[in-house]
Order: structure tokens, then C-alpha cells, then sequence
């Protein structure tokens, strides 16, 4: 593939132990506050914990930047990634460039701003990248959107949105977009703090969405003439298609615990906020996974790179939890038939998880949201090369 990080920056590899204590963000959790567990989900086959965790190399391609929420790679090894404060930007040969590709006007209010980015299937030829961040209505209300940008020479311009009417608040905003592999455009939309949206097939809150790329409704989406795909989602931010079966996979923030991983099946309810985690009424989806206490999940990447171990695999981050999760799963694709947390050590709140096309996950890391405990070279973008140690 042609995207490589520079030769030199190879040298930097450095073990995971080494990298967070070089960094003095080996921050423990707090004593008062449980350590997370990862419990067997009732109803699933028993997973079997892999014995030891994985050997990772951690290596900082990007550093002191503000909350990157999302990352993108272009056909042509480019990283376009959003900053929540409202600013795309790109590494580019392995470099961050210090001119932003665009500063937007959004509100970047608590947990909202600006979040998802997405490339267009068709981007070598047409140059699309689509956003999705929160504004304010002329009423003063929060609101979020889905709106294309072209992009030239690294400058991205002539802002069109393309979906609009989601509603916002300062926390519960969902925010993943991502190209599935039928071309069409999934959007994750929080409850916006009203649990009642979420059940409601009127509203685009608590909602995973598709649309065209232009932002018209597919003839063949779940419910006629909307962009609704499956409802019943309290704060869903991350979305990944198994390579195998192109089934799709959605990381969700439960209330206090009850964090999920789903499956997506067009037009089912997924059950907020009648039902959290799992329940026994099957006019609800039941997760696969369930995490309490929280471990806040959001980015989601399966792994389809040359480490043996890991392909196939199910990779998603964890902001409260501080890790990235490796998920193997049954080989009908449909259970889980065993995961780990993979990090030892402490990077910090981790947001975003996506393959590169060097076959390497880039992670980014949310210690500036508000929530962290921000290092000085905080925050960051960060390659994990597994099986190196
Ligand atoms: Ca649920």
C-alpha cells in the first residue's frame, strides 16, 4: 500500500510499558472507583478468555492536539481526522500539517461538536469528505447535522449539508459516520439526553441512520421514506462491518453500566430506553456484549491486516475504560467467543480505532474532552503494531 510513516519514525517503536511511562500518562483509576469487568454475557456462548494479553508496540504519529474524535484514511494513504473544537486535519507522509484542511462553525458545547468524518467511496475522483458536528438553531437550540466538503490540495470547502434536523444536546450526541459496503452512509445519533426520542421512528435522535451520499433516502431503507436504519440507541459511537459477512457491529454507552455491543439488523429496535443490556422481550435486539460498570465504548474497527492472530477480529476503544478491546467471535460471525482488553498501561481515554492501510490500527486519544487527565503532549494519534513483543 502506498501510505508508509516516515522510515525514521521507526526507531521511535517503543514497548507499550515504555511509551506510557515515557509519557506520564500511566495514570492509574482512581481507588474509589471500580475496576471495570468484563463478565460472560447470559444467553451467549461462554467466552473463553484468551490467557495473555497481546504484545503491543505503541508509536505516536501524531501529538498535542484537541480531542481528534474521528479519523478517515484516503485512497492515497492521506489521515484526515476531525478535531471536536471544530477543525479537519491531515497528516500527510507521516507529517501533521499545521494548516487545518477546514475550521468549521459548530458549537462545541460539552460532549458535542465536531465528530464524525467520512470519505467518499468514489473520493479519488470526486474529492468528498462528509462531517457530522453540532450547531445551534437560530432559537438557540443544539442541533447536529451531516454536511459534504470538497477537498483540494489538502483544503477542504463549499460546506452542503446533506442531513439535518438531528437533535442535539451538550451530552448524547452519537456522531460515527462511516461508508458501509453498500455505499450508503450510517450515522450514529445519540437520545440527546431524552430517552423518549429514542423510541420514537418521528425523530433522527437515538437512531442508527443511512442515507445516499447526497443525502436522500435508499429505496430499500427499513422504514418508507426514512433515513431511520434501527432505533432504540441511547449514544451509539462506533460502527464496524465484518469483512466476512458484512455484518454490521455498533459500540453503545449505556446508562451507568450497560455499555453494548450490537449487532445491526435493519429496522429492529435495539431497546433503549425500555430495555438496557440485556432483556428477555424480543421485540428488542439483545447486545452481545454487555459492560458494567461502564467502560464507555466508541470507536469500532474489525482488523483485516497480515498479524494471523488478530484477523477477523473486532476492535473497539474505550474512553472511561481507558483501552482497546479485541473481540474474537464465534465463527458464524454472531457471538462472542472471547475478548481482552489489549493495553496494559494507560494511554488515556481513547476515542477513535481504525485500520490503516499499512495494516496497522491508529488509535486517538480523548484526554482534553474534559473528562481525561491530559498529558502535556496530549492529545494524540497513535499506530498499535501487534505481535512485536
Ligand atoms: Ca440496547
Amino acid at each position: 500500500m502506498p501510505f508508509s510513516i516516515r522510515k525514521k519514525r521507526v526507531s521511535l517503536l517503543i514497548a507499550g510499558v515504555a511509551l506510557a511511562s515515557l509519557m506520564g500518562c500511566g495514570k492509574a483509576s482512581p481507588a474509589n472507583e471500580p475496576t471495570p469487568t468484563y463478565p460472560s454475557t447470559p444467553g451467549i456462548t461462554s467466552p473463553t478468555p484468551t490467557p495473555s494479553l497481546s504484545p503491543l508496540q505503541v508509536e505516536v504519529v501524531a501529538d498535542s492536539l484537541e480531542v481528534p474524535w474521528s479519523l478517515a484514511f484516503a485512497p492515497d494513504g492521506r489521515l484526515f481526522f476531525t478535531e471536536r473544537p471544530g477543525r479537519i486535519r491531515l497528516v500527510q507522509n507521516g507529517r501533521l500539517l499545521s494548516q487545518p484542511v477546514a475550521t468549521l462553525e459548530i458549537a462545541a458545547v460539552g460532549e458535542a461538536g465536531l465528530m464524525g468524518i467520512a470519505l467518499d467511496p468514489e473520493f479519488p475522483r470526486n474529492h468528498y469528505l462528509y462531517v457530522y458536528y453540532t450547531y445551534r438553531d437560530p432559537r438557540g437550540n443544539l442541533m447536529n447535522r451531516v454536511a459534504r466538503l470538497t477537498e483540494s490540495d489538502g483544503q477542504a470547502t463549499d460546506l452542503k449539508v446533506i442531513l439535518d434536523g438531528i437533535p442535539g444536546g451538550q451530552i448524547h450526541d452519537g456522531g460515527r459516520i462511516k461508508f458501509g459496503p453498500d455505499g450508503k452512509l450510517y450515522i450514529t445519533t445519540g437520545d440527546a439526553s431524552n430517552s423518549a426520542l429514542a423510541r420514537n421512528l418521528n425523530s433522527l435522535a437515538g437512531k442508527i441512520l443511512r442515507i445516499n451520499a447526497d443525502g436522500s433516502i435508499p429505496a430499500d431503507n427499513p422504514f418508507l421514506g426514512s433515513s431511520v436504519y434501527t432505533w432504540g440507541h441511547r449514544n451509539p459511537q462506533g460502527l464496524a462491518w465484518n469483512p466476512k459477512d458484512g455484518h454490521l457491529f455498533a459500540t453503545e454507552h449505556g446508562p451507568v453500566g450497560n455499555d453494548e455491543v450490537n449487532i445491526i439488523v435493519a429496522g429492529q429496535n435495539y431497546g433503549w430506553p425500555q430495555v438496557q443490556g440485556m432483556g428477555d422481550d424480543n421485540r428488542y435486539v439483545n447486545p452481545i456484549l454487555v459492560f458494567t460498570p461502564s467502560v464507555a465504548p466508541s470507536g469500532a474497527a474489525f482488523y483485516t491486516g497480515d498479524y494471523v492472530d488478530w484477523q477477523g477480529n473486532l476492535f473497539f476503544t474505550t474512553l472511561r475504560g481507558e483501552n482497546i478491546h479485541r473481540v474474537v467471535l464465534t465463527p458464524d460471525g454472531k457471538q462472542v467467543a472471547a475478548h481482552e482488553p489489549l493495553l496494559k498501561d494507560r494511554l488515556g481515554r481513547l476515542r477513535d480505532v481504525v485500520m490503516g492501510p499499512d495494516g496497522f490500527l491508529y488509535v486517538t486519544t480523548s484526554n482534553r474532552d474534559g473528562r481525561g487527565s491530559p498529558a502535556a503532549n496530549d492529545d494524540r494519534i497513535l499506530r498499535i503494531l501487534p505481535g512485536k513483543g
